[in-house]
Order: structure tokens, then sequence, then C-alpha cells
């Protein structure tokens, strides 16, 4: 292996996307999807409310003018959104015995040490803080649904690029788009757990990688940190921050309903999957550590024209040749 100068273009022949290098280069990584926005899908439940969608320009606008290394802006929720997060109570009470022991673990240190509770909304700069000591992420806002390499590119730098709003009270059970209900209640107590924040090894495979191989890490991704399952003590839990933030669907995947297959990279990547639903089938890891060998080997195996290195002291990637 041998370094080279720091530049894109010094990287041989090949086309390469954009990527950003340096943690300050997320400023850049900010391409919405709108799909799902109360602006623009009219199947959304804010859609029609002008003060819900007034507030959601105010909370993007904090996103917006968000720049790495700034404190963490932070909201004053009104009444109703803080019942809108009431659905804590009642995904609270079925935790136990259906999320698995690293989401428990990390949830309870979050209800000490960083107020986690149904009266109200965590803060993102306390959650920040938190996990920065656990595993070393950090937070940073976003208005919405982010591009796929946006989002998994952020990872590789350990940022996780996390939603203030939250969803329209007429539908407290279901969004769909990502709120902080499903940011802090799905993946923060994830976060907090060193073996899980090393999935962002999917990032670091994001950092240039041709739209196709993105298509298959955003497919790993969905049917692992977002709807996996995972075998303890002999039984299934769920680990997908998509399942521990639907009361509905935690249950339903559990529910011996569904298609399980096992967690295999190859075949989890291309396997086809809609977000307006349930979804059709989950993927079964035999352990968690297993899928976290399993998915580092795949994301190693993907075939890019240089190497990508994280050096955490500077919170930025080396490049370097693969020649
Ligand atoms: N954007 N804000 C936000 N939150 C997510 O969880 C998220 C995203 N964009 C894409 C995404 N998740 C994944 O489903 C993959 O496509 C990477
Ligand atoms: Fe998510």
């Amino acid at each position: 292996l041998k370094r080279v100068a720091d530049d894109v273009r010094s990287i041989p022949e090949e086309k390469v996307p954009w990527f950003p290098r340096q943690i300050k280069d997320l400023d850049r990584c900010n391409m919405l999807i709108t799909k799902f926005d109360p602006d623009m899908d009219q199947e959304h439940p804010g859609y029609s409310d002008p003060e819900y969608r007034k507030r959601r320009a105010f909370i993007s606008e904090l996103a917006f003018r968000y720049k790495q290394g700034d404190p963490l802006p932070t909201v004053e929720y009104t009444a109703e959104e803080v019942s809108t997060w009431e659905v804590y109570r009642q995904l609270r009470s079925i935790y136990p015995g259906l999320a698995c022991r690293q989401f428990l673990d990390g949830l309870q240190q979050l209800e000490k040490e960083c107020g986690y509770g149904e009266d109200r909304i965590p803060q993102l700069r306390e959650v920040s803080a938190f996990l920065k000591e656990k595993t070393g992420f950090q937070l940073r806002p976003v208005a919405g649904l982010l591009s796929a390499r946006d989002f998994l590119n952020s990872l590789a730098f350990r940022v996780f690029q996390c939603t203030q709003y939250i969803r329209h009270s007429s539908a407290p059970m279901h969004s769909p788009e990502p709120d902080c209900c499903h940011e802090l209640l799905g993946h923060i107590p994830m976060l907090a757990d060193k073996e899980f924040a090393q999935f962002s090894q999917i990032g670091l495979a994001s950092l240039g990688a041709t739209d196709e191989d993105i298509e298959k890490l955003s497919t790993l991704y969905w049917f692992t940190v977002e709807f996996g399952l995972c075998k303890q003590n002999g039984t299934v839990k769920a680990y997908g921050a998509g399942l521990l933030s639907s009361y509905g669907e935690l249950v339903y995947a559990l529910s011996n309903e569904p298609e399980y297959k096992p967690f295999n990279p190859e075949e989890t990547a291309v396997q086809p999957y809609q977000d307006q639903t349930y979804q059709p089938v989950y993927f079964v890891s035999e352990s968690f550590e297993d899928a976290k060998i399993k998915l580092r080997r795949y994301s190693a195996a993907i075939k890019r024209p240089f190497a990508v290195r994280y050096d955490p002291f500077t919170c930025s990637v080396e490049v370097l040749d693969q020649s």
C-alpha cells in the first residue's frame, strides 16, 4: 500500500464519486429525499396541517444552518409534541421480551444518564455527548430523509445524521419518514454499543463507491440496522431500529407470521424491499458478532481502485492506492 496525494484525481483513470475526506466535509452531505416529507407527500399525515408544516420548516432551518462543530441546536418541544412522544411508554413495555440485550442495556443507560423517559423528548445535544463517551459516535441535525450515499458516508466518520422533529400527532404509531422517535428510540440505544458501532464500517465501504454498490450497502443497512433480527440465548430478538421504534411492526416481526431467512450479505444485499408497510421478510443473524464479521467481510470485498482508512485523531480518511 502506498500513500497517494490528497486528491481524488490522483486515483488513476477511474471516475470516483466525490466523498468527504474530513469531518467538516459532512456539511456537503446534505442531499434530502423529499418523497415522504409533509410538503410533498399527500399521504403524509401532516400534509393538510399548515401548523405542522410551519413547525417542520422551523426545525428544518436549524438543520440547514448547522455547520460541523457548532453546538447542536436545542428545540423547545410543545405540549402536543411531548404527548406524541408517549409512544415511549407503549414501546418500553414490550422491549424486555422482544429487544436484544444490547438495546436494553443502552436504553437503561440512557434512562439513567441521559434523561430518557416518557415525560420529555431528549435533546440531541445531551444524547450526542453521551454517545461520544460510549462509542465515539456523535449526532448532527438533518432536516429529513437523506440520500443513501450521504447518510452512509457520514457513518464512516461515526456521525449519525439525526432528525429533530416529531411525527404528526394524528399518527403517533407510525411515520413514513424518520423522526426523533425513530432515531432516539430505535437507533440511539444501539449506537451506545461498541460492537454495534463497528457496523459503521459499512460507512467506510460507501466512500467513493459506485451507485450500484451504494444500492447494495443501503439494502444491507435496511435489513440489518433498520430491520435486523438476531438469535440470543436460543430465541430471536430485534436489533433493527425500524422495528424498535414501531410497536406494530416489532410485534409482527417476531410473531412467526413473516418469512425468515438466515442473514447472508450476498443474498441480503439484493433482496428487494419496500418502505410503505411491514416487511414481508426479515433476516436473522446467528449472533450479533456473526453479523458484524460477515458484514465486514462483505465490505472488504467491494472493489474500489483505492482503500480508505479512518484516522480518529484527525477525524479524516486517508486514501491509499490499492495497486
Ligand atoms: N436519512 N435522516 C435519515 N435517517 C436514516 O435513518 C436514513 C436516511 N437516509 C437513508 C437511510 N437511512 C438508509 O435507509 C439507507 O438508505 C442507508
Ligand atoms: Fe433509521
